[in-house]
């Protein structure tokens, strides 16, 4: 009864992660109501739970006290039952042994540009966050944090896109399922 972790959950954990606006919080709120998965929105943790130190004066986002972030999570059903979506712009703070699935989220910059200008991004936050995507660094930093097996790339340009990525998901879950079962 030495289990690996991934052995002892009954769902897996997955990580909806890119850059801001390219769709996490769509995709992770289809996710779980499709799957009846657990969104976990870190963001909304942080700022819920206070697991931050204020916000950085330049980009307007939190400073995240993650040891507070971990132990707050290791209490959830993610490191027991699984079955979690988190949904995030960063990934490589979660433990490995934790996840079975990453998700990044990924958009052309012209649409991406409309996106966060029409969410009020401008000057340097827009400029970084755009950078950002066409510098593909969310892939790049799940690539390194992550097995690249588990680490897979979804357009999220139109709807259509959303609603192909989830059949993919769920298609992919039942596999899960399948190969994890006892
Ligand atoms: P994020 O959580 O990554 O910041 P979001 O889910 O809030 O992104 O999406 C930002 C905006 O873009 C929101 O108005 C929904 C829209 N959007 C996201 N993905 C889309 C897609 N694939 N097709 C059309 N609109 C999309």
């Amino acid at each position: 009864t030495n289990l690996p972790p991934a052995m002892a959950r009954k769902n897996p954990n997955i990580i909806v992660t890119g850059t801001p606006g390219v769709g996490k919080t769509t995709h992770a709120e289809q996710l779980a109501r499709s799957l009846d998965f657990k969104h976990i929105s870190v963001n909304q943790i942080v700022k819920d739970e206070g697991f931050h130190e204020g916000k950085d004066e330049e980009t307007g986002s939190w400073i995240v006290d993650e040891d507070k972030l971990l132990d707050y999570l290791e209490e959830t059903s993610l490191s027991t039952a699984g079955g979690t979506i988190l949904d995030w712009h960063a990934c490589d703070l979660f433990p490995e042994r934790w996840i079975d699935l990453v998700i990044v989220l990924r958009c052309d910059s012209t649409v991406l540009y409309d996106r966060l200008t029409a969410r009020g991004y401008k000057g340097k936050k827009l400029e970084e966050n755009m950078d950002s995507e066409i510098m593909q660094v969310l892939l790049d930093e799940a690539r390194e944090g992550y097995s690249e097996d588990i680490v897979v790339e979804l357009r999220s340009d139109k709807a259509e896109d959303v609603e192909g990525n989830i059949e993919r998901v769920e298609q992919w879950v039942e596999v899960w399922r399948k190969n994890n079962a006892e």
